[in-house]
């Protein structure tokens, strides 16, 4: 029996007792057929994102190649390292963080031959610059990068010798792998930051240390796994904000899938200090290059599959609890996980320097418990009187809010107050007899931060607000010999945020960002006996992001592994909306940001 005449058997006899997993993922092997048609050069592939560009009057870039390196047989090895120390052109520009108006870090490699997508991170000092995946090669080749923003670790970059380790466990193909820094310079002089708005001034790694075999990150295994990294401030912090890296694999890389009778479809990542509940994550549903049917990402990857995203939550209301010189525990866990998921974070702390001690008080703290509710039903024969269809139907909510206030010389007392607010909703339907499976879910989050000087005045407000819809549908028509599957996948990346205060420069509006990225993208697959003999696929993505610092539009269009149509500018026109002053606007409930993905879904699999 081939690989694909049993992929298709799981796929196609799910039993409901054992209902919770299906095989949505597709070995390069049984893509083999489709794939031979190569090309003779190799195919580049792309994630669609905004280009990086200098604040004006920056100059560079000055480019420092830090490591290159082939990734064969490094598998649950150590990560590859190489020694790091700051650019010379750092210290011709008046070293310090405060000379880089921008960074990049670019990663650039090829491949070739077959193999899965694997993921890899890279650390700095063990801080963690990029969690990404490989694409997956064809057999005559591929090249593809990323290039990330890294200004916001100005501080590490410039703070002196250090190592860079990257992880990336290969399995059966070799990895050609560059990285590259690109560093651009502000005009002179450095202007002096605005306090708590610029880069931290030192960042303090969350994660498992050198020397190990695997990555940095840690692994959380399951729903009572809680991991954690011993970290002690300095005592003159007067802001913290924690980043987070999340990514899920194994047998919770599609969790949005699970039933009830498993682990249930919902998942977040939470944030304890000394056991307690400080913030949380409910991730974007990133989709790797191998996942539901590879043919999807070429050659426009995922949205976050090249560069994933990470999720700040605002500490400084716990100072309190960290400032007393001693260690505590910061630890991660994930509500519901199944083996596995990898976790880390990074610890943004901004310092006084005009004092060794600052003093802080925790004002308010309520972080009632998770609201979740799973319901499930059977509907017998929808339309042939043969078929069951059995429906899943998923809810959650959580809230965090906490006050607290810092006082320090340079900035008197400021009081910080943080909101985080979540709601969830999952409908996962399939039929008995595996002929149709449907995801619709949609995940929002909305943060809110605002710091107050003794007199109310406001230092610094951000509201920001997050919406993340996802539908996925399979459904295939089978006949004794052939079968034709056609898997669907709309989603959307939808942010904005509007920050405000005197530490922004003083006389620029709010600053504003406004992101929608929205991709759909279909493949039919046509098999015989057993085989996939063809395949025919396409991805649309509109990217349209309005901010204060520029804005970015891209309507690309890819039919098999072509580009079909392919614009973008960069012209701003001021037509997106934003949340406004103290609240946020716009926070499309999980039911309507769920169906406006799924109409572009129909108009899709209409076409
Ligand atoms: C990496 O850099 C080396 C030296 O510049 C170059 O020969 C090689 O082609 C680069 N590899 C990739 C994948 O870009
Ligand atoms: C940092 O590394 C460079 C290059 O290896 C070396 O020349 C320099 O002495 C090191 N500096 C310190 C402070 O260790
Ligand atoms: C959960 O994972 C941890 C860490 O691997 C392990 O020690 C523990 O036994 C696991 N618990 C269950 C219930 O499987
Ligand atoms: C759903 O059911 C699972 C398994 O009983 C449970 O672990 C989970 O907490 C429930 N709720 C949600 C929202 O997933
Ligand atoms: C913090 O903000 C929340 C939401 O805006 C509000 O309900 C709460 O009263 C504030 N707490 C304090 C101590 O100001
Ligand atoms: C994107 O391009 C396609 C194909 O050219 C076009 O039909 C569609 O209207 C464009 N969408 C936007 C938002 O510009
Ligand atoms: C997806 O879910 C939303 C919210 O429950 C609903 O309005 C929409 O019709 C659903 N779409 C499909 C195709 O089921
Ligand atoms: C552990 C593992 O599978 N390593 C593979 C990495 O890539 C090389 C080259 O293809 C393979 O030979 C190794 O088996």
């Amino acid at each position: 029996m081939s690989r694909v005449h049993l992929l298709l058997l799981l796929v196609f006899y799910i039993p409901a007792a054992i209902a919770s997993r299906r095989n949505l993922r597709l070995s390069p092997a049984d893509i083999a057929v489709p794939d031979a048609a190569a090309a003779d050069t190799p195919t580049t592939y792309f994630e669609v994102d905004r280009p990086l560009r200098p604040p004006p009057g920056s100059s560079g870039p000055c480019s420092t190649l830090l490591l290159s390196s082939s990734f064969g047989f490094t598998y649950t090895k150590p990560p590859v390292t190489a020694a790091y120390s700051p650019p010379d052109c750092l210290a011709a520009a008046g070293g310090g963080a405060p000379a880089i108006s921008l960074a990049v870090l670019e990663w650039r490699a090829t491949c070739r031959g077959v193999q899965f997508d694997r993921i890899f991170g890279v650390w700095l000092g063990g801080v963690e610059l990029l969690r990404s995946c490989t694409a997956e090669p064809r057999p005559n080749g591929i090249v593809w990068s990323v290039s990330k923003d890294v200004t916001r670790y100005a501080s590490l970059l410039a703070a002196g010798n250090s190592t860079l380790a990257v992880y990336l466990g290969n399995l059966t193909g070799v990895y050609h792998a560059n990285i590259t820094l690109h560093l651009y310079f502000g005009p002179t002089p450095a202007r002096q930051p605005a306090p708590a708005t610029a880069p931290a001034d030192i960042i303090v790694p969350v994660s498992r240390s050198l020397p190990l075999n695997d990555g940095l990150w840690f692994q959380i295994q399951n729903a009572t796994d809680v991991e954690s990294a011993s970290i002690v401030l300095p005592s003159n912090t007067y802001r913290a904000v924690l980043e987070v890296y999340v990514s899920f694999h194994g047998d919770d890389e599609f969790w949005y899938t699970h039933t009830p009778d498993g682990n249930g479809p919902f998942r977040e990542v939470t944030v304890l200090v000394d056991g307690d509940l400080v913030g949380a994550v409910w991730p974007f549903p990133v989709i790797f290059t191998g996942g539901i049917n590879p043919l999807l990402w070429r050659p426009i990857t995922g949205i976050g599959s090249f560069n994933l995203p990470t999720y700040d939550i605002e500490l400084t209301p716990f100072l309190a609890k960290l400032l007393d010189g001693k260690a505590h525990e910061l630890a991660f866990a994930v509500t519901n996980a199944v083996d596995v998921w990898y976790v880390d974070g990074n610890l943004h702390l901004w310092l006084d320097p005009m004092t060794t001690a600052t003093t802080a008080s925790l004002v308010s703290y309520d972080a009632p418990r998770l609201a979740a509710v799973n319901t499930s039903h059977t509907t017998a024969s929808r339309f042939d009187g043969l078929s069951e269809r059995y429906y899943y139907h998923t809810t959650a909510s959580r809230r965090i809010s906490a006050a607290g206030w810092v006082e320090s010389p340079s900035h008197g007392r400021i009081t910080t107050n943080a909101t985080q607010t979540f709601a969830f909703e999952n409908t996962y339907a399939f039929a008995g007899d595996g002929s149709a499976e449907t995801v619709n879910q949609t995940t929002v989050a909305d943060a809110a931060v605002s710091a107050t000087d003794l007199a109310g005045a406001v230092l610094y407000s951000r509201q920001a607000h997050h919406d993340f819809p996802l539908y996925v549908d399979i459904e295939a028509k089978t006949s004794p010999h052939a079968a034709d599957v056609t898997y669907t996948v709309a989603r959307e990346y939808r942010e904005m945020a509007i920050a405000a205060g005197r530490w922004l420069s003083s006389g620029t509006p709010p600053r504003r960002y406004s992101l929608r990225d929205t991709q759909s993208g279909a493949v039919d697959v046509e098999m015989r006996d057993g085989n996939a003999v063809s395949a025919t696929w396409g991805t649309r993505q509109t990217y349209r992001l309005e901010a204060t610092d520029g804005c970015y539009f891209r309507n690309v269009t890819s039919s098999g592994y072509s580009v079909a149509s392919d614009e973008s500018d960069e012209v701003c026109s001021d037509s997106q909306e934003y949340p406004a002053g103290g609240a946020v606007i716009g926070a499309l409930p999980p039911a309507e940001a769920a169906a406006a993905v799924t109409a572009s879904a129909d108009e899709l699999v209409r076409k």
